[in-house]
């Protein structure tokens, strides 16, 4: 039997996967609900040979600095690794893994959710009748826009971007969407998507617009303020991908001028620290960064996490390395 690894996890799991973890490996739990603050990241870096960390970790080139010798991965609990320095862990040899594919529906379905609860007002609707306000049906009250028949433009259609493109086409709208490159003739032909080339003028014409891109410099502000203004005064726009990706404070100032009609938001630019602008505003639904919270997703993900570390500790490449082509 192989060595057990010493594991140390930078985030709070949920209770089954933190059982299968003390199983199989030598495990520090992170027992706090809050994320690791700085020093003890620092001090994990100079015990585990392996760290599970999450979104909440800033791994940079200041944390390889502090890491020791034994650092041998870090097993990312999530999809997107814009918050680790790649090009620095290749440079130090350490390896860096994901979980692909396993939070893609879950994402794709909230997204989902978040457009039609811009687009039909749930929350406003919601609220009025928790506050006690619903006294009389009235055939203006509350009116949405439909979304059958609508434009969605996706930006950045990998494996979300493309969940979500089947469950829009489900709900009769036409799909668009800009990439790096167009998917697959096949993929392009089952999702009946128009590809364009061009962001700015797809964002000019589309109902509703989706970000499903990765995060990380090539995509930090990729709608800025110049782009945003693009968009139509129906239009409403969705970010379930990374909060970095849109200005947050031109977008919020479009929506108080109503040069757009919705908002729906999961991520924001500076995490937590959302900006006031975006409060009090019946037409912006926020959510705290909850897309891929489900118990399936959580337990499918853990399992990822398990399995790559699993691979190494039995001798062999973990089957989700991130690695610099993939950037
Ligand atoms: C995760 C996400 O919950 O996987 C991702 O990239 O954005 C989320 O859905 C989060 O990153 C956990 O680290």
């Amino acid at each position: 039997m192989s060595k057990k690894l010493k594991v140390v996890m930078t985030v709070k799991l949920p209770d089954g996967v933190e059982t299968r973890f003390r199983e199989l490996f030598n495990t520090t739990l992170w027992l706090n609900k809050n994320p690791m603050p700085r020093e003890a990241l620092f001090e994990a870096a100079q015990t585990a040979e392996v760290l599970v960390s999450s979104i909440n970790d800033r791994i940079d080139a200041e944390f390889f600095e502090a890491a020791g010798e034994q650092l041998k991965m870090i097993a990312n609990f999530g999809v997107g690794h814009d918050h680790i320095d790649i090009a620095k862990a290749v440079e130090k040899g350490i390896i860096v893994t994901n979980t692909p594919g396993v939070l893609t529906e879950d994402t794709a379905e909230m997204t989902m959710g978040l457009i039609i609860a811009v687009s039909r007002r749930f929350i406003e609707g919601a609220e009025t009748v928790q506050r006690g306000e619903f006294s009389a049906w009235s055939p203006t009250f509350l009116m949405g826009r439909r979304i059958y028949g609508k434009r969605l433009g996706i930006v950045g259609m990998g494996r979300i971007g493309q969940a979500l493109a089947r469950r829009a086409r489900a709900f009769g709208m036409q799909v668009h969407y800009h990439n790096r490159k167009p998917v697959s003739a096949r993929i392009s032909e089952e999702l009946e998507a128009t590809y364009w080339d061009d962001l700015d003028q797809m964002l000019a014409r589309m109902d509703v617009v989706s970000i499903n891109a990765p995060g990380g410099p090539n995509t930090f502000h990729l709608l800025d303020a110049e782009r945003l203004a693009k968009l139509q005064p129906h239009a409403i726009l969705v970010n379930t991908a990374r909060g970095q990706i849109v200005d947050e404070e031109a977008l919020a100032h479009l929506l108080r001028e109503h040069k757009i009609a919705g908002v729906g938001l999961d991520v924001y630019e500076r995490a937590t620290a959302i900006s006031p602008e975006l409060f009090g505003l019946p037409n912006a639904v926020l959510l705290p960064h909850m897309a891929s919270s489900t118990v399936e997703a959580r337990t499918d993900m853990g399992d990822r996490v398990i399995l790559n570390i699993k691979t190494l500790q039995d001798g062999h490449r973990p089957p989700d390395r991130v690695i610099p082509a993939m950037l």
